[in-house]
């Protein structure tokens, strides 16, 4: 027994965790619905890793203010959202140049049972407003990632300044809290590899759950729109992401960033929601593509939150899908609104599971298209959704690259980039 267990733990728990989402998905697609048992198994891994999003992204952000000064957090800010504004749009403009030559759901009928769901635009300023906690403590308890941030960073501006300009006691204890943060983010970072250690048997249930949920029969009709999306997807990745970013301008190979970031990309295609994959998405940043703290810490959870490239992609696609249900095709005009919608709601949509399909209520709205749409693919979204969650995750990590690079915070002399040597 203990020679097989130490067999099964000499495989790499990537590989295994692979394996546990292949096997998952086609037993899924054997045993249909009986197989659903299985959920909560994988349910349990997803509220794990929840667990550890806001003390890491506290700790790590506090630790990581000890090295950015004001300026520089300034300077890595701004260039971190303009890159996340313009992949974003890029992404749109994939999703629509594939929709427009596949053309799903052309052929289709919409049914009139789709049930109607409908969701406002957020008010960007709202969405600008809601940044800032009324009570840190009661934005931590409810797990709001992008106030957790706001209040990560004043109060380590906070100790930096003080760090800089205090003396005696406050100082030794601004050094305190900094070194007991630090530990924080490590202790958080041994947390996330024990919890993807229970990940393959999480992913085998969720897997199994959602492909025998949805079934075969369901997946067919729908066949054109998840290919749609899956080409607009590896477009994305590839030439955007792999191409552009990490040949181009960070001048490394494209196969060890992947091999570097393969954990956070597996993880979410299982779960299904960019925040829950934060905790492995950082550890990735940090162990594989060894990017400094200070950069990886503040890039990863904003673009958790604000960087949606595959959802922004997926409105430009399921529009045209959706004025193709109703015979209609999308005026140039349209599609520069399909665009724009989903840039700035992108930027007020949390990354959990579904949150593209809600985004669609908005864009289908803006568009006069009908929103019984939404109910019509909702059947399918939990598949569409893991591809969404993946592209976002993947462009979270190539722009924290690029910005690591610009800011010398990343060293290419280890982690995955020595294979680049060989
Ligand atoms: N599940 C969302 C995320 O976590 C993506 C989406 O629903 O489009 O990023």
């Amino acid at each position: 027994m203990l020679a097989i267990w130490k067999k099964y733990r000499s495989i790499p728990l990537i590989s295994r965790i692979a394996v546990a989402f292949v096997l998952g998905s086609i037993l899924g697609l054997i045993f249909g619905q009986s197989i659903t048992v299985l959920k909560p198994l994988g349910d349990l891994f997803v509220r794990l890793l929840k667990m550890i999003i806001i003390p890491i992204v506290l700790f790590t952000l506090i630790a990581g203010m000890r090295k950015l000064t004001p300026s520089k957090l300034g300077q890595v800010g701004v260039q971190t959202v303009v890159l996340y504004i313009i992949t974003t749009a890029i992404a749109i403009v994939f999703g629509l140049l594939v929709a427009n030559l596949i053309e799903p759901g052309v052929g289709m009928t919409l049914p009139g049972n789709a049930e109607i769901q409908t969701k406002e635009a957020p008010d960007i300023v709202q969405v600008f407003m809601n940044i800032v906690p009324k009570n840190p403590i009661g934005a931590l308890a409810e797990g709001n990632v992008l106030q957790t941030i706001f209040i990560a960073i004043v109060f380590g501006l906070s100790l930096a300044i003080l760090q800089e300009n205090a003396d005696g006691k406050i100082k030794k204890g601004v050094e305190t809290i900094f070194n007991v943060v630090e530990t924080g983010a490590e202790a958080m970072f041994k947390i996330v590899w024990g919890v993807m250690e229970y990940g393959v048997i999480g992913v085998f249930a969720l897997m199994a759950s959602v492909f025998g949920q949805t079934g075969v029969d369901a997946i067919v009709p729908f066949g054109k729109l998840i290919l749609s999306l899956t080409l607009a997807v590896a477009l994305h990745i590839t030439i955007t992401y792999l191409f552009i970013i990490i040949m181009g301008l960070v001048g490394k190979s494209p196969i060890s960033f992947l091999k570097g970031i393969k954990d956070a990309m597996l993880t979410a295609l299982s779960i299904r929601s960019s925040s829950g994959t934060l905790p492995v998405t950082m550890s990735d940043a940090d162990e594989n593509l060894r990017i400094n703290e200070e950069i990886f810490s503040f890039s990863l959870p904003l673009g958790a939150t604000i960087n949606m490239d595959g959802t922004a992609m997926y409105q430009g696609v399921a529009a045209i899908f959706a004025a193709n249900l109703i015979g209609e095709s999308l005026t140039i005009a349209q599609q520069l609104t399909v665009l724009l919608t989903s840039v700035l709601a992108s930027v007020g949509t949390a990354g959990v599971p579904g949150s593209g399909l809600i985004m669609l209520t908005m864009v289908l709205t803006q568009l006069g298209l009908p929103l019984s749409v939404v109910g019509f693919v909702a059947g399918v979204d939990p598949i569409l959704d893991r591809l969404r969650t993946m592209n976002n995750v993947t462009g979270d990590l190539a722009v924290t690259t690029l910005v690591a690079k610009w800011n010398d915070a990343i060293d290419f002399t280890t982690g995955i980039w020595t294979a680049d040597d060989n």
